[in-house]
């Protein structure tokens, strides 16, 4: 008669021991290997097409997530046609087109600038103040100078279309930002490399006709955009005032955190919004997120955000579902 451990030698030996009681509960709890869909960039809006394509590139180039995005919102920055974003971009109401952005890399590294001037790659001069300085975020004049002394030009970004529409708004000068139309061109990238890491890119000229000085969302760490790269990344658009207020692109991270996916992710955080801010109505928010494994979903208050999406098989704008 064999004994205990003969018998588990003999049926380790024979390749049987997936027939031992316990084995299959043992197996299958062990963390299957999960599939990583990579490379991948998202982006905000139907400018994200041409964006995607310039970050896609270096994607497939086995460039970094952290070139790529950078790349990626580089194209709407210098497209005069889109009206929120870097070069004519809508001005506040003294007539300045003044940019906020920020970018955020795997590391948790982060650049941002804000209330910047006269310089048409905010998101370029961001990166540098992440690379080049011990700060996380210079604004105004300050970022301006930093600019310039890294290499930037000064330009006037303010085109004759943005200026004719700052002058037909003076007539009335209310400030009322029509939903999905003046403030619906904020550029929000997030990328995973072939490395299977995370970036994120934010850009924009802010809400049209703002008040001079005022800062929104979009160059805020945790409120226009977050990567974690053990998680997942997010990043938003629409109006600003209701990210900062709920930091709604960390809640969008923290949920991922949690389980939740992407789009529950986003879901869950306009709901956050909708319970808080009672004048959510009046306004637009979409969210955007995409998961370390390279899933990705989107949620907003109001119909209308779209998002495209650049993978192996090619670019597609997806429209976000919504709250109302
Ligand atoms: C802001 N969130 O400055 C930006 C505007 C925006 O799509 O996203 N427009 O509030």
């Amino acid at each position: 008669m064999i004994n205990k451990r003969q018998f588990l030698k003999l049926v380790a030996g024979l390749g049987m021991s997936s027939m031992l009681p316990g084995a299959q509960a043992k197996q299958s709890s062990q963390a299957e290997p999960r599939s990583v869909k990579k490379p991948i960039v998202v982006s905000t809006w139907e400018h994200g097409i041409p964006a995607n394509k310039a970050a896609w590139k270096i994607l497939t180039n086995k460039g970094t997530a952290l070139d790529a995005v950078e790349q990626g919102v580089r194209v709407p920055e210098a497209d005069p046609e889109v009206t929120t974003v870097g070069y004519g971009g809508f001005p506040d109401r003294e007539g300045k087109v003044t940019l906020d952005a920020c970018i955020m890399d795997h590391n948790q590294d982060c650049g941002s600038v804000a209330f910047l001037q006269n310089i048409k790659h905010p998101i370029s001069v961001a990166r540098q103040v992440m690379e080049q300085t011990p700060h996380v975020m210079l604004v105004g004049e300050g970022a301006e100078q930093f600019a310039l002394k890294q290499g930037f030009i000064q330009e006037n970004l303010l085109t004759p279309k943005a200026k004719s529409a700052w002058q037909q708004w003076l007539k009335k000068s209310k400030y009322a930002p029509v939903i999905n139309v003046e403030n619906h061109d904020t550029i929000g990238m997030l990328a995973l490399d072939d490395q299977g890491n995370l970036s994120g890119a934010c850009t924009t000229s802010g809400a049209a006709f703002k008040m001079s000085g005022r800062v929104g969302d979009s160059p805020l760490i945790g409120a226009g955009l977050y990567v974690d790269n053990e998680v997942g990344a997010a990043t938003a658009t629409g109006m600003g005032e209701l990210m900062i207020k709920t930091v709604g692109c960390h809640l969008v991270v923290e949920l991922m955190r949690q389980g939740r996916s992407p789009e529950q992710a986003c879901k869950e955080a306009v709901e956050r919004i909708a319970k808080k801010l009672g004048d959510y109505k009046q306004f637009q928010v979409g969210f955007l997120a995409l998961s370390n494994t390279g899933e990705y979903g989107s949620y907003c208050i109001q119909p209308g955000f779209n998002y495209a999406v650049t993978d192996a098989s090619g670019s597609r704008m997806i429209d976000a579902n919504s709250w109302l």
